[in-house]
């Protein structure tokens, strides 16, 4: 096992991260922007290094800041969390060449993975069921239309390098396909530095489902089961469940299956998830990969009873996975809330400021991971999560009445916070009952407000 590590990130998954090193005797060296000097989590850590300005360019994205802190302290490895470097095949490289271990997949797999058309390419090439489209990037608009034509409309146009909907189009109808192709081009473009598209079949109205996967480096693949994250805003996730609701266990099985399949044929080591989109059949085609340890691992944590965050250290460091596919059951339900600093009363704007007062929940069967407390201020630079409520219970209705209760419990005072919103979902039939998807927040919860049906 390691002796040191190092955490290249910040706020709740950096004190996730320190968590877990505690808990398996390990030294941790936390790294902070002058915006997060006085962060609460960093006298957690056995050391904290200043690595630069608030501006994530000159400290969390900032790779030769990092790499020196990483000298500095001595450390045999660095975890990067989620978001700023965690996907950045070009920081897994720098690493492993400055004989830091990176914890996380190896460069190959991040890279591949980072590419959605490779990726689709892998599924395929390992039997796993993706959306029918383009078999790699559109190369012209003449192939374009002939595509589209084959797929048959609706398309979806989306960005090679893309994730999070950047650079991503419907379109209805012939008529309109080059303009579409052309924006979303000039989107990825600037976004990822790559235009390249590629086109699939619109799935309407779809559930998101993800498989989280974990992989030694002795060959050895496992999947943790299912995650439904339908319950979303914009790309932002809001509410995430395992498992999925609604899903017969047959399916669940199925997802499982191709998830290691794939992860076996991308040559994947250490926890990563497969995305899947699930039609109102519950057909589920593949997606994409994400190569990180994501937001919501707990309620996989949860309901299966393994620390994600150790297991990644473990397996970064040598050590072979100590259960079988067959030892990883899933037991009861779990709920996740992201708290965030935002104000969903006025378009979710980010709400940054001082923590004037806080209760935590309690009791059974509830977690509450995160960085804040009483005094602390949230920067503007960052994301806006200020904590993720956790619940686990026997079965997907009493998990929901824990979360009402302790989002009952739950209060946060100074700043502006999702938690009004919440407490509305977890009252919702449809969600109670399981009928959400993709666009139900939008489309249900929370309609836009035009001239016609304001106030
Ligand atoms: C889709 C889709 C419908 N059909 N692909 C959005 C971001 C990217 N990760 C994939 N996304 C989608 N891909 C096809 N062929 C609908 C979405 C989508 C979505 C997917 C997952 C979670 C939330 C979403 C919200 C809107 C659209």
């Amino acid at each position: 096992m390691f002796q040191r590590i190092l955490v290249a990130n910040r706020g709740e998954i950096a004190l996730r991260v320190i968590r877990a090193c505690k808990e398996l005797g390990v030294e941790v060296v936390a790294v902070y922007s002058q915006a997060d000097r006085n962060a609460p989590y960093l006298k957690f850590a056995d050391r904290a290094i200043c690595i630069g300005k608030a501006p994530s360019v000159d400290s969390y994205l900032n790779i030769p800041r990092i790499i020196a802190a990483a000298e500095v302290a001595d450390v045999q490895a660095i975890h990067p969390g989620y978001g700023f470097l965690s996907e950045n095949p070009s920081f897994a490289e720098i690493c492993r060449s400055c004989s830091f271990e990176f914890i996380g997949p190896p460069h190959e797999a991040i890279r591949r993975m980072g590419l959605k058309t490779e990726a689709k390419a892998v599924a395929a090439a390992a039997k796993v069921q993706c959306v029918p489209g383009s078999d790699g990037p559109v190369v012209s608009d003449e192939d374009a239309l002939v595509l589209a034509r084959r797929i048959g409309y609706p398309v979806l146009i989306k960005a090679a390098a893309g994730g999070g909907g950047k650079g991503m189009r419907v379109c209805r109808e012939e008529g309109s396909l080059l303009a579409s192709l052309q924006s979303a081009r000039n989107e990825a473009d600037a976004a990822f530095k790559n235009s390249s598209v590629y086109l699939e079949k619109f799935i309407d109205r779809p559930r998101h489902v993800e498989v989280q996967i974990l992989a030694d480096s002795h060959g050895n693949v496992v999947h943790l089961w299912d995650r439904d994250c339908s319950l979303q805003r914009r790309h932002q996730k809001l509410v995430e469940e395992a498992p999925a609701p609604t899903l017969p266990l047959k399916v669940r099985e199925q997802l499982g299956d191709a998830a290691v399949r794939l992860a076996k044929a991308a040559g994947y080591v250490n926890a990563g998830t497969c995305e899947f989109l699930v039609d109102s059949e519950n057909n589920f085609y593949f997606i994409e990969v994400n190569a990180r340890i994501q937001v919501e691992h707990p309620v996989t944590e949860m309901v299966t009873g393994i620390d994600l965050v150790k297991q990644q250290i473990r397996v970064a460091a040598g050590e072979p996975l100590p259960f079988t596919q067959n030892e990883i059951k899933t037991r009861g339900h779990s709920f996740e809330c992201r708290i965030n600093s935002e104000d969903p009363d006025h378009d979710f704007r980010p709400s940054a400021g001082k923590i004037t007062a806080m209760r935590i929940p309690g009791g059974p069967g509830v977690r509450w991971d995160s960085h804040a407390e009483v005094g602390y201020s949230v920067p503007p630079n960052y994301d806006s999560l200020v904590g993720k409520l956790i619940v686990h219970a026997a079965t997907r209705d009493e998990a929901m009445g824990t979360m009402r209760r302790a989002l009952d419990e739950l209060v946060i005072e100074g700043i502006h916070t999702t938690i009004p919103l919440h407490r509305r979902i977890f009252r919702n039939r449809d969600f109670i009952e399981g009928r959400v998807d993709t666009t139900w927040v939008e489309r249900v919860l929370m309609p836009a407000k035009t001239a016609a049906n304001a106030k």
